[in-house]
């Protein structure tokens, strides 16, 4: 996972490979036992920030989804869509991870909805802890509906729980059908996958029928809507999904 491509050792643990190699002569196993004690550490860690997150969001009654996807594939496109057609049923809010810039903060920003930019830097995923501080910015009492737009990335967000209550994959046609299969992990960790735009069909070479069958491969219960963020086709199926678990949450409160 996360830590072998070295976006935590990058903050924490600067030292473990460079300095195992040089000055020590560990067997293979038991530098394969410091890694996985690092990455056990780490997201135990992170788990203890989601669970604190979750009790948070239940007792405000705040849905809370987790978009990951990789890029351009139309995390912010679609959630521009969202919050506009969903303006004034539900009190929303998005947080923004990406590396750098505060680009789709400004962009949601504009639907008049409540934002908060995160910026990883050199991190390649959000962890529960940069969530927690970004919703201590809302007025949770004010809120129905939280969005989470991950970085861009299929591989690292798959392993960090930030507390929401369904991570939501979004793949698009131009990506090639075979994607579920090759990011399993994420694939797996998603219970919802939006399949966007579906407006390019007729242009590529995606068999749409492959891919979801793939997608139930690796998660057998996934739910799965073909859209288009673009011209609105499928979006509706969506919104009634989306109405019934905010619905739900607010009545478990
Ligand atoms: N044709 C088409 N383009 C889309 C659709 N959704 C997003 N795009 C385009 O894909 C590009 C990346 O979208 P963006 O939302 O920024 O992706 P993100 O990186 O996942 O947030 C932009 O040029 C969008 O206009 C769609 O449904 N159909
Ligand atoms: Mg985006």
């Amino acid at each position: 996972m996360c830590t072998t491509c070295g976006c935590e050792s990058a903050s924490h643990h600067h030292h473990d490979h460079q300095h195992d190699d040089r000055h020590h002569h560990h067997h293979g196993e038991d530098k394969e036992a410091k890694r996985i004690a690092v990455e056990t550490d780490i997201l135990s860690r992170n788990n203890l920030f989601a669970a604190e997150n979750r009790a948070i969001f239940a007792a405000k009654g705040i849905f809370v989804l987790n978009l990951v996807s990789s890029p351009g594939s139309g995390k912010t496109t679609t959630l521009e869509r969202t919050l506009k057609d969903l303006a004034g049923r539900y009190r929303c809010a998005v947080i923004e991870g990406d590396q750098q810039t505060d680009n789709d903060a400004r962009r949601i920003a504009a639907t008049g909805v409540p934002v908060k930019q995160i910026n990883t830097g050199a991190g390649c995923h959000l962890d529960a802890h940069m969530v927690a501080h970004a919703v201590e910015g809302f007025d949770l009492d004010a809120l129905d509906l939280l969005l989470i737009e991950n970085v861009g990335n299929l591989v690292c967000p798959a392993s960090f729980d930030l507390g929401e209550h369904h991570k939501v994959a979004v793949l698009s046609v131009t990506e090639g059908e075979d994607k579920p299969l090759k990011y399993p992990n994420m694939f797996h960790a998603a219970d919802v996958m939006l399949l966007n735009k579906v407006d390019l069909l007729p242009y590529v070479d995606f068999d749409s029928d492959k891919c979801q069958e793939m997608a139930r491969r690796v998660s057998p219960g996934i739910t799965i809507f073909e859209i288009s963020s673009r011209t609105g086709q499928g979006m509706d199926a969506w919104y009634g999904w989306l109405a019934e678990r905010i619905a739900a949450v607010k009545s478990q409160r």
